[in-house]
């Protein structure tokens, strides 16, 4: 997939670029049943909230063959190669279960705070793909961003290791307000939720601010994080386990674009 010069310089300028239905009701299908069972696991990648509802499954493309085709995928890989000018490799992958009425809060952050604090990443030339899974909606924990927020660099943040089970390099609310009032100056909101049907894309700049509410609804809202960084910017501290930050920086060769299918296909026939 080759993005436009709109759709480089919407990303430029706002930090995001969002491709609604990218992916088809068939392949969602597929990685929605791996993305359940995965979740019901019990092994160290899969973290639970403190209620123990499932939070995040780390690094599945390592263990799950359909994911090892989505960190692998054209759509996600080529637009990434074609912004860095260069191949990139897996840093995180993560499948964000938010789920149902339990899923808990993600708090104001950027994600190369993380990165370059914990993982030693040189620059933010790096940055995470989300998929959707499920429907958001306005109402089920979606993603909420700050447009332009990636054009302040990394900004002073705590390290929160209380508020979930997830330790979080966040933002205070000081700052977050800043942005967003700046945000708002040609007219435009201070916070954009891209919302969409499950198979929506969205992709953005490591150092944009987001963050997302728990979900409180009936409506579980799974996305797939894939965190593509380019490969002369590989990680130089090794801090967190291998599953949550990897260590192997070889550039990804991009699958066919039907493999998805191929492998949902080839599997239905040997059920049969
Ligand atoms: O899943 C979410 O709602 C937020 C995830 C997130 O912000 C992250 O992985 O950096």
């Amino acid at each position: 997939m080759k993005l436009s010069q709109e759709q480089v310089k919407q990303f430029d300028d706002q930090g995001y670029m969002f491709f609604p239905e990218c992916f088809s009701a068939e392949e969602i299908a597929l990685m929605s049943i791996e993305a359940d069972n995965i979740l019901k696991m019990d092994r160290p990648e899969v973290w639970r909230e403190k209620s123990g509802a499932p939070r995040t499954g780390f690094a599945a493309h390592t263990f799950n063959e359909v994911f090892r085709l989505l960190a692998h995928h054209p759509r996600l890989v080529e637009p990434l190669q074609q912004v860095f000018g260069e191949p990139v490799y897996v840093h995180q992958f993560k499948l964000n279960a938010k789920a149902a009425f339990t899923g808990d809060v993600w708090q104001w952050h950027q994600d190369y705070g993380t990165w370059a604090r914990d993982d030693g990443m040189p620059e933010p030339r790096a940055m995470n793909i989300a998929v959707y899974l499920d429907e958001v909606h306005p109402f089920n924990g979606a993603l909420m961003l700050v447009p332009k927020s990636h054009k302040h660099g990394t900004l002073e943040a705590g390290h929160d290791l209380s508020t979930t089970s997830y330790p979080l390099w966040t933002l205070d609310e000081s700052t977050v307000t800043r942005l967003c009032r700046e945000a708002e100056e040609d007219g435009k909101p201070g916070i954009v939720a891209p919302v969409g049907k499950p198979g929506s894309v969205l992709m953005f700049h490591g150092n944009l601010v987001h963050g997302s509410a728990p979900n409180i609804t009936p409506y579980p809202r799974k996305i797939i994080y894939l965190t593509l960084c380019a490969v002369s910017n590989h990680i130089t501290k090794f801090t967190r386990p291998e599953f949550i930050a990897h260590r192997d920086f070889t550039p990804i060769q991009p699958v066919d674009d039907g493999a998805l299918l191929e492998h949902a296909r080839a599997h239905r026939v040997a059920a049969e």
